[in-house]
C-alpha cells in the first residue's frame, strides 16, 4: 500500500527538485517528511526514533551539499529513511525492510546517493575519509565529504581511528556528529560524559557564538576568508587549549554544538562548512524520536526499532495469541545468566551496546556491578573478557553473531592462543531477518570452527541453551566456549528446566531410522524433526541426529552415523563453506568412509533481507526444502562408491 506524502514531498523525486524548494519552505518540507516516515513504519514496522531525529539534518545535506557528486556516508544507516525517500526511493519505501524490497540501510547497488553500505556501526569516518582522499587525488578539489555519525558510533574504535587520521589529512571532509545522549540503549561511557560537558558548558557556547557571529561574514569576505578562518581557529585553539577540546586536539576543527532541529540554521552552517577546506566536525544535538510525542517523551530504546504501532495514540501492536507462547531465546539467555550468576559468583556479563537486543539488561538490573555494557566496541568486549579470565572471573561475552566478525583478531590473539576460559554467546546467528546482509550471523560457525582451543556449539533448543551456558561456567582449563542461537523464540513453553552439565563434544540422537540420517546443529533440529515426522507418514525412515558441538565434533556419533548409512543430510543456519556440514565431510574423508552427503545452508553469496522463515526458504533449508532434498536422493541412483 503506497502511503500519501504531504503536497511538498510529493514533487521531490531527487535533491535537484528539492533544491528549487524557497528555504523557508523547509520547515514545511521536513514536517511532511517526517510524517511520511511515522505513516509508513508505524505500518511497515522498522527502525524509527533515529530517522526521526535527522529529518532536518537530511533536508539541510541535500540541499546545501551536491549529492551525489559530494558524497554523504550515513554510519549504520539505521536513520537514513529520510534520505532514502528524497534520494529517488520515496514510492518504494512501503517495501522498506521486506523480502525483495528496499534495504532498510544504505546499500551501493540501490542507489547512487547510497555512498557506502553500512548496517555494522562506526564505519562512516573511514569511508568518507577514503573518499575524500580519493578525490583528492583525482585532484576534484570541489568535491565534498560527509560522515554523519551518532554518539553512539563513535564509541567504536574505529571511529576513533578514523578521525586519528583524519586530523593529519588535508581533505574536504566534514564529520557531523549526531548527538541524541541515546545509543540503542541510553549511551555509556566517558565521551559521553565528555559530550554532555561541552553541550553543556558555558564558556564554550560563548565561544561558539562568537565564532558563529564571524563564520557568518564569511562571505562577504571573498577570498581572504581562509584567513578569516585561521584567526577564527587560532583564537578558538588559544582559548580552548585550556578546556582541551577533544577534536580539536586531533586536529579537526570543531564546530557546534548546533540545534540540529533548526533546519533553517543548519542550512546556513552547512553552507557556511562547505566553503572551509580541511577536515572538520560540527556537533549537532538532536532528540531521538523528535516531533513523535510518544517517542520523543517515552522509552527511547522501545522506539529505536518499535515495529508497527498506532500512529495516533501511539500504543505499539502486541502479537496476540491464543496459546502461550516459547520465549525468545535472547530471554532465556537472560534470566540464566542470573540463575547461573547467582550461584556463581565468578560469572560477569559484557555486552558491546546491546543490553536490551541481548537480553543483558536483566542481569544489569539485577547485578549492576557484575554486568557490563561497554559501548558499540566488540573488541574491547571481548579483550576485556580476557582479561576478566586471566583472573579467574567467568565472562560471558553476548555478542551478536554477526558483529563478532569485528573482533575475531582479538578472539585468535587474546583468547584462542593464550587459551583462556572466556564463554561467548553468540546471539542472532544464522538468517536474522529483516536486517538482511549485514546482519545474518552467517559465518560463525565456520569462522571459530577453525581456531585452536575454542569449543563451538549451538542448542536446538530452550534447554539445551541453559544447559551448555550451565556447562560454560564449570571450571575447565582453557578452552574458549561458544553458544549461537538465532534470533527470536524457541520451542519451548516450559523452558526453565532444570540445568544440567553436556558433555563437551558429545551429540545425540533423537529419531532412529534405516533410509537416510539427517545431522543438524542447532536450532533447525527442529526442522529436522519435522521433516522426519513427515517422512514417517509417507514411509520413510529418516534418522536425526542432532550434533550439539560443531568443535570438537562427536566422532562417535559420526561413526556410527558413517557405519549406518550412505545417504546423509547435514543441515546448518550457517555458511555452508567451512561450517558444519564441512566439518562431517572432513570427517569422512579423514576416516575413510564413503556416502553421498548432501550439505544444505547458507549458499556462498549474500542473502539479502526478508523474514527468517523466507530466507530459509529461499535457502532450501526450511522443511520443505530438506523434504525435497531427502526425496530427491532416495529416488536418485547413487554412483557407485
Ligand atoms: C558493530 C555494531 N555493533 C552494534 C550495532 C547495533 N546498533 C545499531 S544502531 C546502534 C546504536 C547507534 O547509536 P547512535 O550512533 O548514537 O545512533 P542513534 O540510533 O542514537 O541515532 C547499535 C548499537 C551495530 N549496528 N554495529
Amino acid at each position: 500500500m503506497l502511503i500519501t506524502p504531504g503536497k511538498l514531498l510529493a514533487q521531490i523525486n531527487s535533491p535537484a527538485d528539492l533544491k528549487t524548494l524557497d528555504q523557508v519552505q523547509l520547515v514545511q518540507l521536513c514536517e511532511e517528511l517526517r510524517q511520511f516516515i511515522i505513516d509508513n513504519v508505524s505500518v511497515y514496522g522498522g527502525h524509527f526514533g533515529a530517522s526521526l531525529g535527522v529529518v532536518e539534518l537530511t533536508v539541510a545535506l541535500h540541499y546545501v551539499f551536491n549529492t551525489p557528486y559530494d558524497q554523504l556516508v550515513w554510519d549504520v544507516g539505521h536513520q537514513a529513511y529520510g534520505h532514502k525517500i528524497l534520494t529517488g526511493r520515496r514510492d518504494q519505501f512501503h517495501t522498506n525492510r521486506l523480502y525483495g524490497g528496499l534495504s532498510g540501510f544504505p546499500k551501493r547497488s540501490e542507489s547512487p546517493y547510497d555512498a557506502f553500505g553500512v548496517g555494522h556501526s562506526s564505519t562512516s569516518v573511514s569511508a568518507a575519509l577514503g573518499m575524500a582522499v580519493a578525490s583528492r587525488y583525482l585532484k576534484e578539489d570541489d568535491r565534498q565529504h560527509v560522515a554523519v555519525i551518532g554518539d553512539g558510533a563513535m564509541t567504536g574504535g574505529i571511529a576513533f581511528e578514523a578521525m586519528n587520521h583524519a586530523g593529519v589529512s588535508d581533505t574536504n571532509l566534514l564529520i557531523i556528529l549526531n548527538d541524541n545522549c541515546m545509543s540503542i540503549d541510553p549511551n555509556v561511557g566517558a565521551l559521553k560524559d565528555y559530550l554532555t560537558d561541552i553541550t553543556t558548558s558555558r564558556t564554550y557556547n560563548r565561544i561558539k557564538d562568537d565564532v558563529w557571529k564571524l563564520l557568518g561574514k564569511l562571505s562577504t569576505f571573498g577570498k581572504s576568508a581562509q584567513e578569516i578562518v585561521s584567526k577564527i581557529e587560532n583564537g578558538i585553539k588559544s582559548t580552548l587549549l585550556s578546556q582541551s577540546n577533544f577534536f580539536e586536539s586531533l586536529n579537526l576543527r570543531y564546530f557546534g554544538p548546533v540545534d540540529g532541529h533548526d533546519v533553517d540554521h543548519l542550512v546556513t552552517i552547512l553552507r557556511d562548512l562547505r566553503n572551509i577546506k580541511g577536515p572538520k566536525i560540527l556537533h549537532c544535538v538532536t532528540v531521538k524520536g523528535k516531533g513523535f510525542a510518544p517517542a520523543e517523551k517515552g522509552n527511547a530504546t522501545t522506539w529505536h526499532a518499535p515495529g508497527t504501532f498506532d500512529k495516533i495514540s501511539g500504543e505499539i501492536h502486541q502479537k496476540t495469541h491464543d496459546a502461550p507462547q516459547p520465549p525468545k531465546y535472547q530471554d532465556v539467555f537472560g534470566h540464566t545468566l542470573v540463575e547461573l550468576a547467582k550461584a556463581n559468583d565468578k560469572v560477569i556479563g559484557i555486552t558491546p551496546a546491546m543490553p536490551s537486543g541481548s537480553s543483558m539488561n536483566i542481569m544489569m538490573r539485577e547485578m549492576p556491578d557484575r554486568a557490563f555494557d561497554v559501548g558499540i566496541a566488540e573488541q574491547h568486549a571481548v579483550t576485556f573478557s580476557a582479561g576478566l579470565a586471566t583472573q579467574g572471573l567467568v565472562p560471558f561475552c553476548n555478542i551478536y553473531s554477526s558483529f563478532m566478525q569485528r573482533a575475531y583478531d582479538q578472539v585468535i590473539h587474546d583468547v584462542c592462543i593464550q587459551n583462556l576460559p572466556v564463554n561467548f554467546c553468540l546471539d542472532r546467528a544464522g538468517l536474522a531477518g529483516a536486517d538482511g546482509a549485514t546482519h545474518h550471523g552467517a559465518y560463525d560457525l565456520a569462522y571459530f570452527r577453525c581456531l585452536p582451543n575454542m569449543i563451538v556449539s549451538a542448542p536446538m533448543n530452550e534447554s539445551e541453551l541453559r544447559n551448555l551456558m550451565y556447562t560454560a561456567q564449570l571450571p575447565r582449563q582453557g578452552k574458549a566456549f561458544s553458544i549461537r542461537y538465532p534470533r527470536g523464540q524457541g520451542v519451548l513453553i516450559n523452558w526453565r528446566t532444570p540445568m544440567e552439565q553436556i558433555e563437551v563434544g558429545r551429540g545425540r540422537k533423537l529419531r532412529d531410522g534405516e533410509d537416510i540420517a539427517l545431522l543438524t546443529i542447532g536450532h533447525v533440529g527442529n526442522y529436522a524433526l519435522e521433516v522426519c515426522d513427515r517422512l514417517a507418514r509417507k514411509g520413510v525412515s529418516a534418522a536425526h541426529y542432532d550434533m550439539r558441538f560443531v568443535k570438537p565434533v562427536d566422532e562417535a556419533l559420526l561413526h556410527e552415523v558413517f557405519t549406518r548409512f550412505k545417504k546423509i543430510i547435514t543441515i546448518e543456519d550457517g555458511c555452508m563453506q567451512g561450517g558444519f556440514g564441512s566439518a562431517v565431510l572432513e570427517f569422512m574423508a579423514d576416516q575413510n568412509y564413503q556416502a553421498e552427503v548432501r550439505r544444505l545452508g547458507i549458499p556462498d553469496r549474500v542473502v539479502e533481507h526478508g523474514e527468517q522463515a523466507e530466507l530459509h526458504r529461499e535457502c532450501g533449508y526450511d522443511p520443505d526444502g530438506i523434504e525435497r532434498v531427502v526425496t530427491e536422493m532416495l529416488v536418485s541412483v547413487s554412483r557407485p562408491l
